[in-house]
């Protein structure tokens, strides 16, 4: 493996570790002043913290363009097999110090900086977050792309270039506030632009069919718009190897080719207002989890950024290859959702239209490129589009998906003769009063394998949500549980349990996290326990300094720290985590002598801005706090922190400083969940419903070390179709009850006191989410976890355990079960000796 300390010679005397981006600290010094200087235009004495941030991340992309090309030039030259993970998000978190990491530059760095007398953690905090995605499943593409590096799978991520990632959030006065996110302001020292390998893409306009000089039947698509898709790339190192991947994202442009005539005619303003408006494509990312916004909008962007990516593939292959016919053989498609399903007909009138392939050739290459990964069961996040939107925005595709569609069900007929019931809820078209294309459908039948993220989640997509089509091809399903990068999630953002694992275990875990197995015989080593107590506490008062600076709350670090940290919605939860709360204050009012164990609620996460309901919830939790963190019948004993604009950077604050994980989704509503695995990793103990990966996170760990509560994924199908009547909880329990009284009695919000009424009223009428059936059955299990936390002998040997037996959740485990049942790639060595 590579020796960062060593120069490594090119046979024909190209010098790969130079000079220039050698990593002897006289070099790193040398380079770093020479950024400053010469690409900030800066001497010492007039640098900002950012310049120095900027000539600190230029001198760490240099020494990652070194690999990155090699990386590039290898894969040209062995004809390897490409994964091309399509996702319309990325959410990367910060680049540097993760790149320091991965090219085991971090300590050596942090010395340069020290004998120059600049603070390391200063200058990583300068670094804007690139948040590029929602939630888990852009994150869970981030931590994909560090995988497959890591393994040294050839990738490419391909995504949108958008200028305004997810919003920050603010609180005013316990309101979430959505400030834009400008992150490119200052510039982005991590991508190259790629303006020479630009692509256009077609919008609106009509078809016309032609025969060609051969006789061909052919179609061609006369766009009223075009849009320029210009690459963006940024260098994604692997952890202690040579290779380097890359994430490739569009920036939408306006081309004027179309507007000549206006532009000639005088009217100047109108062509620059359509160039302008061509880049609204790739301006804002929508700020939705689990929940679609059928905007057209929307359907532009997902169009966008396929047909650049499939343009991008196909050029690249026909500069290798010179032929189209076995694409299939040199890359392979991954799907993420929906979003990017459109390229299943892309790719079809790619191939027909553009370079003159049959149908039933196109077809079967097609089938064989992409794969599908379903991320929800929830019936409102399947994505639809009208046929009426679909037909004006992409005339061409409309046609091709009906076509594939009329073939599809024409075997259907065959295959279930007479059955027409079947055949309507398979087709690709949902008819109604305003047809709909189903996106999750045109991705099965264009696809030979297709995932759900978690072993739940797959059993209940064969059993309901794509039941007939497992039916017609029980082949084509897998389960592949996520997982998460250790290097961020447990390296970097903990250092502290990183080095008294690797003082224990020596450092194979980072690349295989099964190793952590091998604590378990620490699990009796009363002293190292006691290293293991005292990590975590370090950790929560870190933490407690940030809550501080944030929120102007005290909290005690020896307190159990309770924590929720997740996008804001119904199906998870956090109204039920906050019945919990107001349980316990309820009994410190009634006794105030109560002998609790103190506790620190910490919750964090966004809403999306047009949900109302979950904005009221965050408001509801730091009202709950603004009288609990104050009255003094608690004696401090509970409090109730939100902090505010959770995001990666924060989120590597927080898990390392969490006792207990709240995984409290309504059972068969998370598809797998990512946070609960973070959690584990580090330490924490769950407390959680059988859902998603919890179930799997408990199977590893051992029931004995996972607080597990509620009704099954199964019973609440049952109850829901045998007449859910939450009231009756209600009626029969007088502590529930007591709980529902301070929402909508106002005590929380004595300025608004009917604040929160609707939302009792929804809670004792629908409840849709079963709260009310599960809210029993988690107050005894918090119980049992205090009683737990009490016992610190035994809390510690548990949190050992939990992440001595984590190791199935690494991001590693995942990519490696895709790369051998789905993408039958193979790991491809990187040597920095090659001629390039
Ligand atoms: C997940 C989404 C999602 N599932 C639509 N679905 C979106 C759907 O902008 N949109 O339209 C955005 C996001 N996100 C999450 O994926 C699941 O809820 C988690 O349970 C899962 O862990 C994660 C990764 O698989």
């Amino acid at each position: 493996s590579y020796d960062p300390t060593t120069s490594y010679l090119e046979p024909s005397g190209l010098v790969c570790e130079d000079e220039r981006t050698s990593v002897t600290p006289e070099t790193l010094k040398r380079a770093y002043e020479a950024h400053l200087y010469y690409s900030q235009g800066k001497t010492s004495a007039i640098a900002t913290l950012r310049d120095h941030y900027m000539a600190l991340a230029y001198m760490v992309r240099d020494r990652l363009l070194q690999r990155w090309l090699a990386s590039l030039s290898t894969y040209q030259q062995q004809h390897v097999k490409v994964v091309c993970y399509l996702s319309a998000e990325f959410l990367m978190g910060r680049h540097l110090e993760n790149c320091l990491i991965n090219l085991h530059l971090h300590d050596r760095v942090q010395q340069v900086l020290d004998e120059l007398g600049l603070d390391f953690e200063q200058l990583l905090e300068k670094e804007e977050e690139p948040g590029l995605g929602n939630g888990g499943l852009g994150r869970l593409a981030a931590c994909f792309l560090d995988s497959m590096a890591t393994l040294d799978i050839p990738a490419v991520g391909y995504g949108i270039r958008y200028e305004f990632g997810i919003f920050h959030q603010e609180l005013h006065n316990g309101w979430q506030i959505e400030i834009p996110d400008n992150w490119l302001r200052f510039g982005n020292p991590w991508e190259l632009e790629r303006r020479e390998q630009a692509v256009e893409i077609k919008l609106g306009g009509h078809t016309e069919a032609y025969h060609d000089a051969r006789g061909r039947y052919c179609v061609s698509w006369i766009p009223d718009r075009v849009i320029r898709a210009i690459p963006y790339d940024t260098p994604v190192p692997g952890y202690d190897t040579n290779n380097v991947s890359m994430l490739r994202l569009w920036k939408a442009e306006g081309t004027t080719e179309l507007n000549l005539e206006a532009f000639n005619s005088g009217n100047y303003d109108d062509a620059v207002a359509d160039k302008m408006s061509s880049e609204t494509i790739s301006k804002v990312l929508y700020p939705n989890d689990n929940t679609p916004q059928g905007r057209e909008l929307r359907l532009e962007q997902q169009y966008f950024f396929v047909s650049a990516s499939l343009q991008d593939i196909i050029r690249r292959h026909l500069m290798n290859h010179g032929h189209l016919e076995r694409l299939h053989e040199a890359i392979a498609v991954q799907l993420n959702d929906t979003h990017p399903s459109v390229a299943v007909p892309e790719l079809m009138r790619l191939l027909i239209d553009e370079h003159h392939l049959t149908w039933d050739n196109a077809w079967t290459i097609t089938q064989r490129t992409f794969a599908y990964t379903n991320h929800t069961l929830l019936p409102e996040a399947l994505e639809r589009w009208p046929v009426g939107m679909f037909q004006r925005t992409l005339p061409r595709l409309m046609e091709i998906i009906y076509e594939i569609n009329w073939r599809f069900l024409a075997n259907v007929r065959a295959w279930y003769p007479g059955d027409d019931t079947r055949a309507r809820r398979l087709s690709l078209i949902e008819e109604g009063a305003e047809p709909q294309v189903r996106m999750a459908h045109l991705a099965c039948v264009g696809s030979h394998a297709i995932n759900g993220v978690a072993a739940l989640h797959t059993q209940l997509l064969k059993q309901e949500t794509l039941r007939d089509f497992y039916e017609l091809w029980p082949e084509k399903f897998f389960n592949m549980t996520n997982g998460v990068t250790p290097r961020r999630w447990l390296l970097q953002s903990n250092p502290r349990l990183a080095n008294l694992i690797s003082d224990r275990i020596g450092n194979d875990w980072i690349h295989d996290l099964r190793q952590l197995r091998r604590l378990e015989d620490s699990v009796n080593d009363r002293e190292f326990l006691q290293r293991w107590a005292e990590v975590k506490h370090q950790n929560k008062v870190d933490l407690s300094r940030y809550i501080y600076q944030q929120t102007r709350i005290e909290v005690d670090p020896h307190s159990l720290f309770d924590v929720q940290v997740k996008r804001i919605h119904e199906y998870k939860r956090q109204l039920l985590a906050v019945m919990h709360i107001v349980t316990l204050y309820n009994w410190l009012k009634h006794n105030p002598q109560l002998n609790l164990v103190p506790r620190t609620f910490i919750f964090a996460g966004k809403a999306a801005p047009g949900y109302y309901r979950a904005k009221q919830i965050v408001k509801l939790i730091n009202a709950v706090g603004s009288i609990i963190n104050h009255d003094p019948d608690v004696q401090g004993r509970l409090k109730v922190v939100f902090l505010p604009n959770f995001n990666v950077s924060l989120g590597q604050r927080i898990y390392p400083a969490a006792d207990l994980s709240e995984q409290i989704s309504t059972a068969g509503k998370e598809a797998s969940g990512t946070g609960n695995m973070k959690f584990t990793m580090n330490g924490a103990l769950t407390i959680g419903t059988y859902d998603g990966a919890n179930i799997e996170i408990r199977e590893e760990v051992g029931p004995e070390n996972f607080f597990l509560f509620g009704l099954r994924a199964e019973d609440i199908a049952r109850r829901q179709s045998r007449g859910y009547r939450p009231v009756e909880f209600w009626s029969s329990n007088a502590e529930l009850r007591a709980v529902l009284d301070r929402f909508s009695s106002g005590h929380f919000t004595p300025d608004q006191p009917n604040l929160f009424q609707d939302l009792v009223s929804d809670l004792l009428q629908r409840d849709e989410y079963m709260l009310m059936a599960d809210y029993q059955s988690y107050i005894d299990c918090q119980r049992e976890a205090a009683a737990a936390y009490r016992d610190s002998d035994r809390w510690w040997r548990m949190s050992l355990l939990n992440t001595a037996r984590s190791g199935k959740f690494s991001s590693d485990r995942t990519i490696a079960d895709y790369s051998e049942q789905i993408w039958e790639v193979k790991p491809v060595p990187v040597s920095l000796s090659t001629s390039f």
